[in-house]
């Protein structure tokens, strides 16, 4: 297969699989006659680590031995470390087309040609126990357990990869590299002793001084790796954490620090997780890892327990440390004492110690309410970049979802609506009417449950869109079900506003005001599966807002709504 094996500086192998200049024309004939599979995003990343050796030793995506090992024993079928199973999922309809080939292309979304497989095993695995095995739970609360019941498809495909071309990556280039550019760079700089952050979130104040502190440790100095492929759902995107990690390094003393993009599809596996980063970090030439409190954890709880303990995953590495060739740098939680004015080590203090501490989630609660960050949490240039992506309310966008009965008054409202915030704003209002929507967006459905869902949920995109441009859209579906109106409320809520009107009148009243005549034909029979007559409507039971139309005026409601949204902040 002609893989070059060079030895890493600290005795490990770095495969590299891309084809060399004599096996190219060869590798191009082969693609040519095999069939070809689109990777996900999740396989890309896992593609990319495999190509430029980040996943060192291996050398493609695993066949069936080496995952029964990983998954009982931490181990590939030779015995080397190698705690997370790296599959290539297929689905039933890819194993028919693949089946009679003994190549495989693997192809990005434009179909841009990146690596021949050569096949190897082709199984139906068995879910329950790898989730159990790997991650410890069959919950599909956990992000990696719900990827593979729930997205993976029901194959696994193995085999050795030669690559064509890595993944193409058109952002932040210049802090990409490979493990041999990595190596190159530090031994350009110098640095022979390097310790690795690894991180999904931004930094701050607090992960400045472990840094420091793990450099000084060391006698080195710090490479800040983030994982930049698929972290955890909800995770503040990549581009906003490179800008926001840009920021920080300014605060480091001249070539202690340094930063690189690591793109790995992360599995939030704790324990086993923290274990495959030293390894990649190994890979990479660093000589150190930094393993802080609840490493890689997915932050779900199984009854009121955690899922893994805060240092499970210290204690996991160090188990193995003897076989890996990089050392840990083990850290407990980091908290600021205000009666010291600085940063200390959990275990330093005293029981009783007054400290500070700030989680994510109330540190985005305080930007979306522009309340100034104190500054013994973080540095104002690395705030600044965060606020881009979290503007108060008053610069966000948002949504309000009318749903209610046919007749209720959704459109008189929303047009109102419209009306009312084009008048108090100067910023553009769409309105997305049932009506207006199925004649453009959803034009050929029809009102079965599933045709109606998928109705709704394309409203839901669309708005998601429009509020993720920070613009202000108005939605009045009927939307009988709750189903489809949560998963909107999640899918906007994510980017900004939402706030969820029940139009409610009731049936007698939306039947006598009959606008349409349709529920007089929906009572003849003439028209089947009408909502509210033959077919379902669920009320909402968590709506923002309430208008019973048949007790206040158009006026009323459409007030009601532009307080709520004033005192949720979304308008001034
Ligand atoms: S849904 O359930 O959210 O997809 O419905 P929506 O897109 O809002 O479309 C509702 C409008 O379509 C007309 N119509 C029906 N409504 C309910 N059930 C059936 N079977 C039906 N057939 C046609 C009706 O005019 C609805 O408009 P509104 O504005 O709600 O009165």
């Amino acid at each position: 297969m002609g893989h070059a094996a060079l030895m890493a500086p600290h005795g490990g192998r770095l495969v590299n699989l891309m084809a060399g200049e004599s096996r190219r024309a060869e590798v191009a004939e082969i693609a040519l006659r095999s069939p070809s599979l689109r990777l996900t995003a999740r396989q890309l990343c896992d593609l990319e680590l495999l190509l430029c050796g980040g996943f060192s030793p291996l050398t493609g995506f695993l066949n069936r031995a080496d995952y029964e090992h990983v998954v009982r024993n931490l181990r590939l079928a030779s015995g080397e470390l190698w705690p997370i199973p790296v599959m290539l999922e297929v689905s039933a309809a890819d194993v028919a087309r693949i089946a009679d080939h003994e190549h495989v292309v693997l192809r990005d979304i434009t179909g841009l040609t990146l690596a021949v497989m050569k096949r190897g095993d082709l199984w139906k695995p068995d879910k329950a126990k790898e989730a159990a095995g790997v991650f410890g739970t069959v919950s599909t609360a956990h992000p990696a357990v719900d990827y593979l019941m729930n997205k993976a498809g029901g194959y696994y495909l193995g085999g050795t990869l030669e690559g064509v071309s890595l993944p193409r990556q058109y952002d932040f280039k210049r802090i990409r590299h490979t493990p041999q550019q990595l190596r190159a760079a530090f031994r350009k700089r110098g640095w022979h002793r390097v310790v690795a952050f690894q991180t999904r979130n931004p930094m701050h104040r607090a992960h400045k001084e472990l840094t420091d502190r793990a450099a000084e440790a060391i006698g080195g100095q710090l490479l800040i790796h983030p994982a930049v492929g698929m972290t955890k759902p909800g995770d503040i995107d990549h581009f906003t954490r490179v800008r926001s990690y840009k920021r920080l390094l300014r605060h480091y003393p001249e070539n202690a620090a340094m930063l690189s993009l690591l793109p790995l599809a992360m599995r939030l596996g704790g324990p086993r997780e923290a274990l495959w980063h030293a390894i990649i970090r190994k890979n990479y030439g660093c000589t150190h890892l930094i393993v802080g409190r609840d490493h890689a954890g997915p932050g779900m709880a199984v009854g009121n327990k955690p899922l893994y303990g805060p240092y499970d995953a210290q204690a996991l590495v160090d188990r193995y440390s003897r076989e890996l060739d990089i050392e840990m740098v083990p850290f407990k939680l980091m908290v600021y004492v205000p009666g010291e004015k600085a940063y200390r080590s959990q275990d330093e203090l005293p029981q009783g110690t007054t400290t500070l501490s700030l989680s994510g989630t109330a540190l985005r609660r305080m930007l979306v309410d522009g309340d100034r960050i104190p500054d013994w949490f973080s540095y104002a240039d690395v705030i600044d970049e965060l606020r881009h992506r979290y503007p108060e309310r008053g610069h966000q966008g948002f949504a309000v979802f009318l749903t209610g009965l046919s007749g209720s008054g959704k459109s008189t409202i929303g047009n109102a609506l419209q009306s009312r915030l084009l008048e108090l704003t100067t910023r553009p209002v769409t309105l997305l009417d049932g009506d207006v929507v199925r004649t453009n967006l959803s034009r050929g459905l029809g009102f079965s449950k599933e045709d109606r869902s998928v109705n709704v949920q394309r409203i839901g995109y669309v708005a998601s869109e429009i509020v993720r441009h920070r613009g202000i859209v108005i939605c009045a579906p009927i939307a009988p079900y709750a189903q489809d109106r949560s998963v909107n409320r999640s899918r906007i809520g994510g980017y900004g506003g939402y706030v969820e009107v029940f139009v409610d009148a009731p049936l007698e009243v939306c039947e006598k005001r009959d606008v349409k005549g349709l529920y007089a034909k929906a009572r003849a029979g003439v028209i089947k599966g009408f909502t509210g007559i033959d077919d379902p409507y669920e009320a909402p039971d968590k709506a923002e807002v309430i208008c019973r139309t048949d007790q206040e005026s158009v006026e009323e409601s459409t007030e009601k709504v532009l307080a709520k949204l004033r005192t949720l902040g979304y308008l001034a």
